[in-house]
């Protein structure tokens, strides 16, 4: 990975930036190396944002929402990056979403250069897959895109970590199915700045939004907006699209987001460790302890 990959995924070059960002996902470029190179990123104020997570169950809708978004916010000349997290099934070690649906925004021409979308394998990362993405999103925001969308499936633990990297975080519901609110769709909505109802075309959908806006009142401080969509119609999306840029956070959920940074954060230190290969040999000899483990790669045990 030489320095003029950079200089030229600055220039614009589309291929020199997957290449940059292919290299961060396996491991040959390092984030410090590459920030001292593109300049660093400026930091955002409480009421606006750079990063925006769009999370919610498999198949809500989120990709075709995305398309919508993305369409809306390139008419006021927004350029956009979307990083789309691909969780791979643990039994084929493929992508467990194969037959995602394609967004049509991406091959318009005439949006050409205000939009990128990249994929991040989990099962082609070399390392932690938030950290990935954060490394990503930052290396998008030096290159000078102005948003950068993570689009992850909130399902699993390194998904909602990667949401709760963004500064804000847009949950995707489908129409209710009967069985309310459960506790794995209060812990995402927990996160959530705003909820989109998608598959508002679909009936039960105006149900479930009543259900998740009593679900917020039932919470301290204000509660998000909760908005209907179909992404198929193409009902509610310029609208959520106008309402999404210039949201604002929550708050309430900034604890539950901080968590999960913090958690992420502590597991960077650890893998980022030179020490790490010589601590889990010992750890595998039985000659240290995972107390002393955890204090010799000085994280949170750091006395
Ligand atoms: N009826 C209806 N169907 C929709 C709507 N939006 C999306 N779909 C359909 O729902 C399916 C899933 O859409 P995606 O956009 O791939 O959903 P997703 O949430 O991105 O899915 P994953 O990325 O696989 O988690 C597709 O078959 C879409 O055509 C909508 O507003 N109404
Ligand atoms: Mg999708």
């Amino acid at each position: 990975m030489t320095d003029d990959f950079l200089a030229q995924a600055k220039s614009g070059d589309r291929r020199s930036l997957a290449r940059t960002l292919s290299a961060l996902e396996n491991g040959t470029l390092d984030i410090h190396h590459a920030l001292k190179i593109l300049g660093p990123v400026s930091d955002v104020s409480d009421e606006s944002w750079q990063t925006l997570a769009i999370t919610g169950a498999p198949g809500v809708g989120k990709s075709c929402l995305l398309d919508g978004l993305l369409r809306s916010w390139a008419q006021e000349n927004i350029r956009v990056a979307v990083l789309a997290v691909d969780p791979s099934s643990p039994r084929t070690g493929g992508a467990l979403l194969g037959d995602r649906v394609r967004m049509t925004v991406v091959d318009d021409v005439n949006l050409n250069g205000l939009i990128y979308l990249r994929s991040v394998a989990t099962r082609k990362a070399s390392g932690s897959v938030p950290v990935i993405v954060e490394d990503m999103t930052k290396v998008l925001l030096a290159l000078g895109w102005q948003k950068v969308i993570i689009e992850t499936v909130g399902a699993g633990q390194s998904e909602v970590r990667c949401a709760a990297l963004a500064d804000r975080i847009v949950v995707v519901e489908g129409p209710a199915r009967g069985d309310g609110i459960q506790a794995e769709k209060a812990g995402l909505l927990e996160l959530a700045d705003a909820v989109l109802v998608n598959k508002s075309d679909l009936p039960g959908a105006e149900l479930h939004a009543d259900e998740i806006r009593e679900s917020f009142e039932l919470g301290i401080g204000n509660s998000p907006p909760v908005h209907l969509t179909s992404a198929l119609h193409s009902t509610g999306v310029q609208e959520a699209a106008a309402m999404l840029l210039t949201l604002s956070s929550s708050g309430r959920s900034k604890r539950a987001r901080w968590r999960e940074r913090l958690l992420a954060h502590h597991e960077r230190k650890i893998l980022e460790s030179p020490k790490l290969d010589e601590i889990l040999e010992e750890l595998a000899k039985g000659s240290i302890l995972l107390d002393e483990a955890l204090r010799s790669i000085g994280g949170s045990h750091d006395e």
